[in-house]
């Protein structure tokens, strides 16, 4: 496909390939393997995305940063203990099938060229716009080919870049509902007890929110308004589960937090024959001018 001016291809070490987009409003990189955002900077703020200083962009291997498409299961498969965590879409080529470049900003259509996998025997569709503006926007589609309902769980499991763990605060808890993923199934349906949570420790939470969240980083705050979504999870693997991670520094829990809009716990996503989903978070920054 021929590019706009604007946007340039680009490939890793390991044979990678990504798009580098320039607009006056932003710049972001963007991996064709699991069609994931890897960085964004909109004009005068701050970087959003965390990414791991130790990602060496491997094909086949998950990505540890920016924002990974987490499809058609949210961590572990429901049956098949040798299914990949987070589904196949993060570590899948997908295509770029449409780029426009305008005055407001650039936005880009991919698709996955679906696999035939015993651990997932369904038809779909999947797509993703992406949104480079004064704002970041994602749109994850699937539409049922098949002649199945498909029950799936899916996430934008955002790594968002931020100063200091210790200095976070996610808001717009009040009043709702989570289950603590480190606590099994003593953890479900708890009561956020303030509207806004701080890190303090390893924190990996579903939580059911009740109006929008938000991340005060605290050199930004953060806005993310999310359709097609009723969870969202909060993590911070803290320094133990850090040394255990893939790719991961053993600091770099102090300068990320995660927070993933999602369709997960009891949140699924159920699409009838014929039928599509869409899964939309749009991030938009305030510069606080704090560091
Ligand atoms: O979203 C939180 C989580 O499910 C954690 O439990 C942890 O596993 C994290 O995702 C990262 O998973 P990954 O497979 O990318 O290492």
């Amino acid at each position: 496909m021929q590019l706009p001016i604007g946007i340039t291809r680009g490939t890793s070490n390991y044979g990678l390939e990504y798009l580098d987009i320039e607009h006056p409003k932003a710049r972001a990189r963007i991996f064709l393997q699991g069609a994931q955002v890897t960085e964004f900077q909109a004009t005068n703020q701050p970087a959003l995305l965390w990414l791991s200083p130790e990602e060496d962009f491997r094909p086949g291997k998950a990505i540890r940063g920016g924002i990974p498409i987490c499809w058609p299961w949210f961590g572990a498969h429901g049956s098949d203990t040798a299914a990949p965590a987070h589904g196949f879409a993060r570590t899948s080529v997908w295509k770029l099938d449409n780029v426009i470049n305008n005055d407001d900003g650039v936005f880009l259509t991919l698709s996955l060229p679906m696999p035939d996998r015993p651990d997932w025997p369904y038809s779909a569709s999947l797509t993703l716009a992406v949104s480079v503006s004064d704002y970041l926007g994602l749109a994850l589609t699937t539409r049922n080919t098949g002649s199945d309902e498909l029950v799936l769980t899916q996430a934008l499991h955002t790594y968002f870049n931020i100063v200091d763990i210790e200095q976070v605060r996610i808001t717009g808890l009040a009043g709702s509902r989570y289950d603590d993923q480190l606590l099994g199934a003593a953890g479900k349906g708890l009561a956020c007890s303030e509207s806004q949570l701080s890190i303090a420790g390893e924190v990996d939470r579903i939580v059911y929110p009740r109006q929008p969240l938000g991340l005060n980083a605290p050199a930004y705050q953060l806005d993310i308004a999310t359709q097609g979504s009723a969870s969202a999870v909060i993590w911070n693997p803290w320094l133990e589960k850090s040394s255990r991670l893939s790719n991961f520094p053993t600091d770099g829990y102090k300068s990320m937090v995660c927070v993933e809009t999602a369709n997960c716990g009891a949140d699924v996503a159920v699409i009838g024959v014929g039928a599509s989903h869409t899964l939309q978070v749009e991030y938009r920054q305030l510069n606080t001018g704090k560091n």
